[in-house]
């Protein structure tokens, strides 16, 4: 496992992922229509500029296109694979994009998401281990795993004892670090964030809920021992962005309540 302590993608071992892969995986007009300017990557990279984020997880043909000139600003974490809404299958996420070339573009992690579950287990397994060795062996990059139990056989996916299967799963097969849903309590995350030993895990943000709603949520996972969050709509939705991000700096970075953060 690489320690991310030390990376550029952390602050002091947390860690706040904003996610902009939601043109691939949802469609524009499923995200995007609320606040159209969030169609416009480069609106999300300059929303990406707040200190709180330390990194912007995107797709290949947005990271090629808008990072070059943030670069300085933000740390790119490359979402290596990612599938459309327009897929009817048993779920499978492909690789778009080599670890090589997302190297090459500059990231600071890469970031894969895997179905357990899926009747396409296996070859996601397989995909994985090669993105893991690869990014581990060769450019001593972190991964981040998208940690998603799905597919016919499971009716619950945010279920307690599913998402600490999903931590667990991430550690045995190499993440250094998971992205799951939020279990929906702060005993379901402890045990969640326990199965998964030293491996650091962050709560995937979800559908846009009221502030309070969702700071307490984050609130619960940094008490269980979470390392953080990774967040798309619940960040780039909202009318003030930045107001959003210095509350969930004070939560996830400062130890303060919802309440304290929503009273500043
Ligand atoms: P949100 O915070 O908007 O939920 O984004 C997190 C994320 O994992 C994105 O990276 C991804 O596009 C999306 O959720 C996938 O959600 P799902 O597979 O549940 O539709």
């Amino acid at each position: 496992m690489i320690p991310l302590e030390d990376s550029p993608v952390t602050r002091d071992g947390k860690a706040l992922i904003l996610a902009y892969d939601h043109g691939l995986e949802h469609g524009p007009s499923a995200d995007f229509g609320s606040v159209p300017e969030t169609l416009d990557p480069e609106q999300i990279f300059e929303i990406g500029t707040h200190d709180a984020v330390t990194s912007l997880a995107v797709q290949k043909g947005v990271a090629e296109t808008y990072y070059p000139s943030y670069d300085d600003s933000v740390n790119l974490l490359a979402k290596l694979n990612g599938t459309s809404n327009l897929w009817t299958g048993e779920p499978y996420s492909p690789q778009n994009w080599t670890v090589e070339y997302a190297a090459e573009i500059g990231a600071d992690a890469v970031g894969y998401t895997v179905y357990s579950g899926s009747n396409h287990e296996t070859e996601m397994y397989e995909d994985f281990r090669k993105v893991q060795e690869e990014a581990h062996s060769e450019y001593d990059l972190p991964v981040v795993m998208w940690s998603y139990p799905r597919g016919q056989g499971l009716k619950n996916d945010t279920k307690e004892s599913v998402i600490a299967y999903a931590t667990r799963i991430a550690l045995e097969i190499g993440a250094d670090m998971a992205k799951v849903k939020y279990p929906g309590s702060r005993e379901s995350m402890e045990w969640a964030v326990q199965s998964a030993g030293e491996m650091p895990v962050v709560m995937s943000g979800g559908s846009k809920v009221s502030d309070y709603e969702f700071l307490s949520s984050v609130e619960a996972v940094m008490d269980a021992g979470g390392s953080g969050l990774a967040v798309g709509r619940n960040v780039w939705q909202r009318d003030d962005p930045e107001a959003i991000l210095d509350a969930l700096e004070q939560v996830i970075f400062e130890d303060a309540t919802a309440d304290e953060a929503l009273d500043e």
